[in-house]
């Protein structure tokens, strides 16, 4: 089993023991438990090093050769490096790599193409879609008329779990949006960007597609491209594109002014230079040929998963998965999200609780838990290893509705036997 210790981290434990000591333990959780949260992943250690150095040291507002503050030799090339790698990685015109994350990128889109009361639509949170893109709680649904459009209800057969592109056309026709979002973050298929292209396209909206999720699949050809049919793409870096923390706004040129001028200074100050380093170093990892492996595996380890949860009765959104992601309703299990979610979280096996389309509970308390198998496969399981996790999924969930807390402590133990066989990226040997 992996045990880090503080000293990992010399000069942290010299000076702050007490902060070290947490960071040494979140290290050994991170290497003990079987993470599957869809939005998480490992970084490799190159881009844990690049979001840790002096770059942080530096402010830079503005643009490469248009900065307000001196001193931008070496920061310029940082951010020109991060630019021409995203461009080349995602095949798109122009790339603005200083979100701070993916909330204020979106916010940045906001700001290019709207005005406050202008009608927005994307897709409903508890459907799977993102509070910034227009829900009624975040600023987005606050300044701007949000409307929203779902997922199909009824059985899988009847395509059950999928956008409902009658709807989307209706309501975007009926409503006349500036601006449409597709993606989200609880969607277990394809998405269809040409589909939402056309719709865009008809209404006279602006498409931004916020890929978020699948950044990395898509670089690693495992999910379609946007390109072209979105005007805007929004990304984080650090879900399957497996970056640091930090987002990313790509557009064709004829955007890039209004993009560059909305993220700053419209909305932020100095970019995180040790971020946008490490953003290039990801986008670099991202180009090469083993990304791809990566991506696919995601996939497939994902689809195996699924089809093993299947096989043991767990009610799927959508029936399955084309993606890294995958959605249950629990219940049929007879257990709430959040109980299963916790009862897991004792057991090695990190989840979160998260809304079903149509649930009758309240996002605080939902139906369902959404897992996915990005970190996983970074630490290089396969599709061999996914009837294991089924099972302890279906056994974690049966303990947590019989209350059987013996039970989560042997699969915590099985969990921790099989993870110490596949090193984490980043972590501690
Ligand atoms: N918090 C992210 C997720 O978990 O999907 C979305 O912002």
């Amino acid at each position: 089993m992996t045990l880090p210790t503080a000293s990992s981290h010399p000069a942290l434990t010299a000076a702050d023991p007490e902060l070290a000591a947490l960071v040494g333990a979140e290290e050994r959780l991170q290497a003990d438990t079987l993470r599957l949260i869809p939005s998480e992943n490992y970084v490799s250690q190159a881009v844990l090093e690049a979001s840790g150095t002096v770059l942080q040291n530096k402010y830079s507002e503005g643009y490469p050769g248009r900065r307000y503050y001196e001193g931008q030799q070496n920061i310029d090339q940082v951010e020109l490096l991060a630019i021409a790698r995203a461009k080349a990685l995602f095949g798109v015109e122009h790339a603005n790599v200083q979100p701070y994350s993916g909330s204020p990128a979106n916010l940045a889109v906001y700001l290019a193409f709207a005005e406050p009361g202008d009608t927005v639509m994307g897709m409903a949170l508890p459907m799977g879609g993102h509070l910034t893109h227009g829900w009624g709680v975040s600023a987005t649904g606050k300044w701007f008329c949000g409307v929203q459009y779902g997922v199909r209800k009824g059985p899988i057969s009847e395509g059950g779990g999928l956008v409902d592109f009658d709807e989307v056309r209706e309501l975007a026709l009926k409503e006349r949006p500036k601006v449409i979002f597709c993606g989200g973050t609880a969607l277990p298929r394809t998405i269809d960007f040409a589909a939402f292209g056309e719709i865009a396209r008809e209404a006279g909206a602006v498409l931004v597609a916020d890929v978020a999720h699948i950044a990395g699949l898509i670089a690693g050809g495992a999910h379609p491209s946007p390109v072209p049919h979105a005007d805007v793409i929004s990304t984080t870096t650090h879900k399957t594109l497996r970056g640091p923390r930090g987002a990313m706004l790509m557009s064709r040129e004829e955007h890039a002014k209004a993009i560059d001028k909305a993220v700053f200074p419209g909305l932020q100050g100095g970019p995180h230079n040790q971020t946008t380093a490490a953003i290039a170093v990801a986008l670099h990892e991202a180009a090469q040929p083993s990304f791809r492996d990566y991506a696919h595996a995601v996939v497939a380890n994902a689809k195996a998963l699924a089809e093993e949860l299947l096989a043991r009765g767990f009610d799927l959104v959508s029936g399955g998965t084309d993606n890294h992601l995958i959605l249950m309703d629990l219940t049929p299990k007879d257990v709430p999200g959040k109980i299963a979610a916790k009862a897991l979280d004792r057991a090695g096996i990190v989840v979160n609780y998260n809304t079903v389309p149509y649930d009758p509970r309240k996002p605080f308390d939902p139906s369902g838990i959404r897992i996915g198998t990005p970190s996983l496969t970074s630490r290089g399981l396969g599709v061999q290893d996914m009837a294991a996790v089924a099972d302890w999924i279906d056994r974690g969930v049966t303990a947590a509705r019989s209350g059987d807390e013996d039970a989560l402590v042997v699969i915590r133990s099985e969990v921790a036997a099989l993870m110490s066989a596949f090193p984490a990226p980043g972590l501690p040997a």
